[in-house]
């Protein structure tokens, strides 16, 4: 592993950290690829109970390093369809099926496949002073990395496109405000709530949460029947779950419960 990317465990917590501060933590295809083998192997370790990325430096992640596609006269351009398939397609998909939450601190600019990667998150944090920019249009590109598929579900059609067509930056205060994001806290407390709110998660009924994302990813999709269908098949495994005993029992006895996540 590089120092691009820094990881640290504490109890059930994966602290992942963009490390490349000078180009404001952009990607390169092997940085990437080190970031999707941490989140395929937190995917499978039961020990990982909840994940929590932010990045080194005044910005969170500014997208694909621009250094990799600069193109010299006559010679042919770079696949961005495979670099997608290959690379940010999968870091999309696992944090989204990944069966535990995944707490995104945006600790400063958050641009191109970097902001989209944020919104992939279950629970977004931003710092005040940090800025969410679908810049890809100032390339002649389109928003990826699920842009697309966030954005319209999260803010509206009519946001949306003035998002993806003006490339302009949003600040943290307004992707609150638009839904975009949970929640903007002062700089100095970002790492302090975010890692605060992903503790408690890690420690929290992991199958019970796993089941959440589940259904809730499920339902942008789903009729409403399908969705209570799906609701009564996914309580009645959690019914059956250790993780609920224990809360009702720790309800019951009206002292803290101690969840081992499943
Ligand atoms: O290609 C594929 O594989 C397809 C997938 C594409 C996904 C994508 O993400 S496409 C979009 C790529 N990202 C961008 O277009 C964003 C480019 N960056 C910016 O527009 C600005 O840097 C920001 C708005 C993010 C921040 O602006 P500012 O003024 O706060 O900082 P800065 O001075 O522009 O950046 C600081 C340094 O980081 C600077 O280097 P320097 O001058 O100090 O040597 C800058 O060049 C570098 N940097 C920032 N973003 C990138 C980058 N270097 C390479 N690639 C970057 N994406």
């Amino acid at each position: 592993m590089s120092d691009l990317i820094r990881t640290t465990r504490t109890d059930g917590l994966l602290n992942i950290t963009l490390n490349r501060p000078d180009r404001l933590n952009a990607f390169t295809a092997a940085m990437l690829e080190e970031f999707n083998e941490i989140l395929a192997t937190a995917a499978r370790d039961e020990e990982i109970r909840a994940l929590l990325l932010t990045g080194t430096g005044r910005g969170f992640c500014a997208g694909q390093d621009l250094n990799d596609r600069a193109v010299a006269p006559g010679s042919a351009a770079p696949d961005l369809g495979e670099s997608l398939d290959k690379r940010y397609n999968p870091a999309v998909r696992l944090m989204r099926t990944m069966p535990k939450p995944v707490v995104v601190a945006v600790n400063g600019v958050a641009a191109g496949a970097g902001a989209n990667l944020a919104l992939a998150g279950d629970l977004v944090y931003a710092a005040r002073s940090a800025r969410f920019i679908q810049s890809f249009a100032r390339i002649g590109l389109i928003p990826d990395s699920g842009g697309t598929y966030f954005l319209p579900r999260r803010v509206g059609m009519a946001r949306a496109f003035g998002l993806a067509l003006l490339g302009e930056p949003l600040s943290a205060e307004q992707a609150a405000g638009w839904g975009l994001i949970w929640d903007v806290v002062d700089d100095d407390q970002l790492a302090g709530v975010a890692t605060a709110v992903a503790r408690k998660l890690a420690a929290g009924p992991t199958g019970g949460f796993a089941r959440i994302k589940q259904a809730l990813d499920a339902s942008t999709s789903n009729t409403l029947d399908m969705q209570l269908d799906l609701e009564r098949d996914l309580q009645r495994a959690a019914g059956r779950s250790n993780d609920y005993a224990e809360g009702v029992a720790a309800f019951l006895a009206k002292r803290e419960a101690v969840f081992k996540g499943e």
